[in-house]
Order: structure tokens, then sequence, then C-alpha cells
């Protein structure tokens, strides 16, 4: 028996038996099985090795899908890889998932293409796999955000998390608020272009996201993080409030201070909030949270609610009530930053993103454990292990380093049910942020995001232990990523510590 550890997998499968051999794969190999994913595996066998798996008549071995509720938990598989292929998904998620450890399994040596023989049964551990885009800071046009849909959900990650309006922009089309998209969209970090979403280019998100089984939470914002709001509403925002920290690394790094009703471009935070006792923010908040949840399948908004500096405790707490109430009044479920569990009514059920570090600072863990206090849950983003944004060096040209320099081995090495005091049933899943101060392209997102994104997917996907369930194992799995990456056209960290396979 050959240990699943030798298999070209991430994430790791619950279980694996390596077979002998490949299964070759030729023209003459035909898909059986009306699933999309049996026209996604054909699209992208294309792709991957020029095979076109229907083109012939003549058949000489089959690849057969269909799904069984019986073989295994939601969004798991059964594949078996001998002479011929058989996937049966436990539902349609199961079997986009087993067609991406089909994907993985196909690889190319002397004789051609063939199929890595394989007895696999798997299924998620956590039924939350998220990854963060922030699209504020620099925006992502919807082919970037798609393509990149594609190389997360590869992972088999199943939630998009859009980061949708921040100081420096706002990026999303709001009937009932043209002004937003009208004067605070065009800019973004750094001077770079900006641009935003209309409600058809979100929809095309979400239905390329819902095609790979991830479900889009979208962001807005609040109360701080919103001097772009203020750029279009200035009666909505209070002028900026200055913090040290902020003029300090203004100075560092020679960006000007916001002004109130100028476009922001530089990364400062904690300056902006929006006016806690007008009623007309509510208005505000209503509107935007009830034409998102219009165009959004998926049963979460995200409120935002972090680093909220220049709003004083009580206002914040106040507002974050309400607007947690909002979100439920609108049908769906808020999502919020951490620093929302401050607040002693938040709306009950409401969902916390933990982004503290693994030993947590402050009063993060308490705030983080309010929200399953009120009933809710949590999602993992353990800032100095799961953040995309950080540097993997000191001197890696991007990212930035505040909460941690995060090479690939200490992005895999953390549990995120061992971060905060809560019961391990409270912990949703992860959540892994990419934070888009410094990446003018999508090519320098992906850089930071992979390699270290199959380590979180492999965090949220694989049993806590088991044979191969280590960072030895991984480094070497990992590395059989390239190819695949490379035949996407998805740029990646070609990191040091992981020896990377050409073929
Ligand atoms: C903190 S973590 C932020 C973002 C920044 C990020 C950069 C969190 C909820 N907020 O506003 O973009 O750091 O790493």
């Amino acid at each position: 028996m050959v240990l699943p550890h030798s298999m070209p997998l991430v994430p790791l499968p619950a279980s694996a038996i390596a077979g002998d051999g490949r299964m070759p794969l030729s023209v003459t190999t035909r898909v059986i099985g009306d699933s999309p994913a049996a026209a996604q595996l054909i699209d992208a066998v294309l792709r991957r090795s020029g095979i076109h798996l229907t083109s012939s008549a003549e058949q000489t071995s089959e690849i057969s899908l269909r799904i069984d509720a019986s073989v295994a938990a939601p969004e798991g598989y059964t594949l078996s890889v001998s002479d011929t292929v058989e996937l049966v998904g436990a539902d349609e998620a199961g079997l986009f998932y087993g067609v991406q450890t089909l994907l993985q399994l196909l690889r190319q040596d002397d004789e051609g293409w063939g199929f890595v023989r394989a007895e696999i049964a798997d299924a998620p551990r956590f039924g939350r796999r998220g990854v963060m885009l922030d699209v504020t800071r620099h925006f992502f046009d919807v082919d970037e955000v798609k393509k990149f849909i594609d190389s997360t959900s590869a992972l088999k990650f199943n939630h998009l998390h859009l980061h949708l309006s921040d100081d420096q922009g706002w990026r999303i089309q709001i009937d009932s608020w043209p002004k937003l998209t009208e004067l605070a969209s065009s800019t973004a970090s750094l001077g770079d272009p900006g641009g935003f979403y209309s409600k058809d280019d979100y929809r095309e998100i979400v239905a390329h996201a819902a095609a790979r089984h991830m479900v889009v939470i979208p962001e807005i914002d609040l109360p701080g993080h919103t001097h772009a709001i203020g750029v279009a509403y200035p009666e909505l925002v209070e002028d900026p409030v200055m913090n040290d920290s902020l003029i300090a690394e203004s100075e560092r790094l020679g960006q000007p201070l916001p002004v109130a009703g100028e476009p922001y471009l530089g990364w400062g935070v904690g300056h902006s909030s929006v006016r806690i006792h007008e009623e007309r923010t509510y208005e505000f908040v209503r509107d935007v949270v009830r034409e998102l949840a219009e165009m959004t399948p998926g049963p979460y908004i995200h409120i935002g609610g972090d680093e909220s500096l220049g709003t004083p405790q009580a206002d914040f707490d106040h507002f974050v009530e309400r607007a947690t109430a909002i979100v439920f009044e609108e049908g769906k479920i808020p999502v919020a930053w951490h620093e929302v569990g401050a607040a002693k009514d938040i709306a009950e059920g409401t969902i916390g993103q933990y982004w503290g570090k693994t030993t947590p600072e402050g009063s993060h863990a308490a705030e983080a454990a309010h929200f399953v206090e009120r009933g809710g849950a949590l999602i993992m983003s353990t800032a100095d292990v799961a953040y995309l944004d950080m540097k993997y060096t000191a001197d890696y040209p991007l990212g930035l380093t505040w909460a941690a320099i995060i090479d690939v081995r200490t992005a895999y090495e953390w549990e995120p049910t061992s971060v905060l005091d809560v019961p391990d049933s409270a912990i949703l899943g992860i959540e892994a942020p990419l934070w888009s101060e410094t990446t003018r392209s999508l090519s320098d997102v992906e850089r930071l995001v992979f390699p270290r994104a199959a380590a979180q997917a492999e965090i949220a996907w694989s049993a806590r232990t088991g044979p191969g369930r280590d960072w030895e194992s991984f480094r070497v799995r990992l590395g059989t990523l390239a190819p695949l990456w490379k035949s996407g056209q998805v740029d990646f960290h070609p990191a040091e510590e992981i020896p990377w396979s050409t073929r």
C-alpha cells in the first residue's frame, strides 16, 4: 500500500490508497454523466492536456460520474481510478470536488497523460472554507474575479467574501444611492484606477461562483472604513479623525493624510466613521443591505466593523446593534469582524470573523466569544497565520508585515479550534483574506495567495490528524500543484521551502 502523502493531492483526502501506475488517457476516453461537473472535467482536461475526452466514438475507457447521497457526507465523494474512473458525489458539490481531485491525479510522463490510480473516499472537515478578496484598495474586474474563483474553488474553497467598500473606494452599484459609484469608485490605493461592479457584473460573479459551489458574501464595511462614502455623500460621514499611528504610518510611507470629501488613496486605517446619531445613516444602511440582499442568493451579508478607531465606543456599540438587526430584517444573516462582539446586544445569531493572532491580544478573544454567547458562531481568519497579504519573507516585494511574516510552513501549521476558548462546535471554519494595498494586478494577488491558500485549504478541508497530515507530507504534495497552476496561468510564489515538480 502506498501512503496518501506520496499522492499529488492538496487538500489531503480523508482516505486515499494509491493503486499501481496510471490509467492512460486518450481521445478515446469517454465521460459519462450529465452533471455540470462532467462538462467542467472535459473543459479542464482539454485546457491542461490538449486531449478532448469526447472526441471519439470508438471508446476504450470511460470516466463515469453520478450522485448517490449515501456515499459520503455533504460535499463528499468517492473516487476510484483503475482501468476506468468511477466518481460518485454525495451531491453536486461532491462531484465538483471529486473532479478537482481527479484533475490533480492527471499527470504527464514519458508515456503521455494519465490518471494516477487510486481509491479515494473524501469529505470536508469544515463546511466553511473561505477566501476573501479586497477589491477596494485595488479593483479587480469581473474576469479577474472569475479567475480567482476558478483557482481557489479548485482547492475546494466554498465561500468567497468580497470586501466591496473601504476608505479608498466604493465598488458596487446601489440604485438608491447612485453617487456612490458616480463619485466614489474611480480611485484606488497608490493613485491606481478604481472601478465598480454594476448589478449585472455582480450577478455574473455570483453565478460563476455558484457554478463552482462557492457562496459569495458581500461586505460593506461600517461604521469605519467609510471615507469613500463621504466623497459621495458628505452628510453621512464625520470629518476624519487622526490617530498617532495613522500620522506616523502616513509619514513613513509618504502618503497624505485623509481630507474630508476628497478621495483617500493611502493605506491608513481608523480615521473614518459614518454619523451614528443621524437617522439618515440607518436609511442608507438599510437601502444598501436591501439591494445587496436582492442580488445575493447566499445567506450572508457582512457589515464590517473592524478598526473603527474614530467612533466612540458607545456609538460603535449602538451602530452595530442596529446594523446587525437590519441585516436580519432584510432576510440575511449578518457577519462582522470580531470587534463587533464588544457590543452587548448584537443581533442574536450574528457570525463573527476573528482576525486577531494565534495568541489573542487585548480584548479580541472576549469580543469573539461574545458572538457565541449570542447564539452565533465564528470564522477564523487568524492574522499571523491565515492572512494572505503578509510577506513570505522580510524582503518579499509584495505584502505587509503588521501581523507577521508568514512563510508556507507557518501558514500550514495552525489549528483553528485552538486559538479561542470556545467550544469546537462554535468554529464554522476558516477564511483566508487577501487585502490589496500592495497588489496592483491580479498577478500580484496570485503570488501572495498561491501557494499559501493551499495550506489554508488543507486546514479547512482535511481531518485534523492522520497519515500525511503534516508539514513533511504537505510540502511534497504541494509541490505537485506547480504544473496545474502553470497550465492554468495561475501565478504563484515558488517558495524555496517547497520541492516544486516540473510535470
Ligand atoms: C487590517 S484585519 C484590516 C484591513 C487592512 C489589513 C491589512 C481587518 C479586519 N482590517 O483594513 O487592509 O489589516 O493587512
